[in-house]
């Protein structure tokens, strides 16, 4: 099987498990794991941050995040595509009491204009507006990159009508190796940011979520509350510190094939949107769920996407001869589907 369903199905490799193998590790409630500490000293550097968090997942670095900046009745704005308010199992409202207000913007880019355009006025009939999340790259809009001049300016906006910026950065990574430009120039512009190593990076768990110290030190009590507190958790952080280390500047080989992918799915008869970075979202038709068996029955695995597509996604586990068997598969499936 070729599994190309996200690019979280990865295996660590040999020497990222080595590297758990070896790693000192201590009560990271503690705060005596040094490998923890490593890793959180490196991502705080990495994007430019006072100081990061290290989390089980990407989901609880996100909804830490909103906890900290937000109270209960306020609301959250972001893109209706979101994966904070699509895919995190309502946990804005499940853990924070906060309201989503879901807004509406050309692959995942929102202006200032949309942002004046949803804003509350201060007056007992309206909830405080609190928090703005942006997303880069945007999953949804499939994994576009969210342009730094079009970054600055929402963020900028929203700081003056008074709101913190979010960033989630499960493919912060990915933007930058993309775009040529460095991870924290985004970071700049937001009060935190959630990056994942378990995602293009490659390691079997773990995110940061990084900001100032004050922030992170509430972020620390919000993951306590959670069950986030692990205790020698140096043995997977270890893996992300190595993600962090030496995956990076690989995910350009990830894109290279996403744009492959998408060329040798075009000459198939495929409509296809040319990827910016390691997802690739190709028209199916209707059948979505249809076009996914019988792919799967082709030896390949994807996921359903919005508006009749689906989504495939390169990662540490696909070389080039998985991208051309991917595209012999996919054309197969479509002549299967015709044949219908
Ligand atoms: N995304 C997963 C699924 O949940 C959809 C995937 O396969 O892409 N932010 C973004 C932008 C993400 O894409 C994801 C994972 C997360 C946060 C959450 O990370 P985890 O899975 O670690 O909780």
């Amino acid at each position: 099987m070729i599994d190309l369903r996200s690019d979280t199905v990865t295996r660590p490799t040999e020497a990222m498990r080595r590297a758990m193998a070896e790693a000192a590790v201590g009560d990271d409630v503690f705060g005596e794991d040094p490998t923890v500490n490593r890793l959180e000293e490196h991502v705080a550097g990495l994007l430019g941050k006072e100081a990061a968090l290290y989390c089980p997942s990407g989901t609880m670095t996100n909804q830490v995040a909103v906890f900290v900046h937000t109270r209960r009745g306020e609301e959250v704005l972001l893109h209706e595509g979101a994966h904070v308010f699509n895919y995190e199992a309502g946990a804005p409202a499940l853990l924070s009491g906060v309201q989503i207000r879901p807004v509406p913007g050309e692959n995942g880019i929102l202006s200032p204009e949309t942002l004046r355009a949803v804003l509350r006025p201060e007056n007992v009939h309206f909830s405080r507006q609190a928090l703005l999340c942006l997303e880069n790259t945007h999953n949804a809009a499939g994994g576009k990159v969210y342009p730094l001049k079009d970054f600055a300016a929402v963020a900028e906006e929203a700081r003056v009508l008074g709101l913190k910026v979010h960033l989630d950065g499960a493919r912060l990574f990915n933007a930058a190796v993309a775009a040529g430009i460095g991870a924290r120039e985004w970071c700049r512009h937001a009060d935190t940011v959630s990056v994942c190593s378990s995602k293009g990076l490659g390691a079997p768990v773990g995110s940061l979520l990084a900001g100032d110290e004050e922030t992170i030190g509430e972020a620390r009590r919000a993951r306590k509350a959670l069950g986030g507190g692990m205790r020698q958790a140096g043995v997977i952080a270890a893996a992300s510190l190595y993600a962090f280390e030496h995956h990076v500047e690989r995910l350009a080989e990830d894109h290279e094939r996403a744009r492959r992918l998408a060329e040798g799915l075009r000459e198939a008869g495929y409509v296809v949107e040319s990827p910016e970075t390691n997802i690739v979202l190709v028209g199916v038709g209707d059948d979505a769920e249809g076009f996914l068996g019988a792919l799967a029955r082709e030896g390949v695995l994807a996921t359903p996407a919005a508006a009749g597509r689906v989504r495939l996604c390169t990662h540490l586990g696909v070389g080039d001869e998985e991208v051309e068997r991917a595209i012999e598969a996919l054309a197969r499936a479509r002549s299967e589907m015709t044949r219908r």
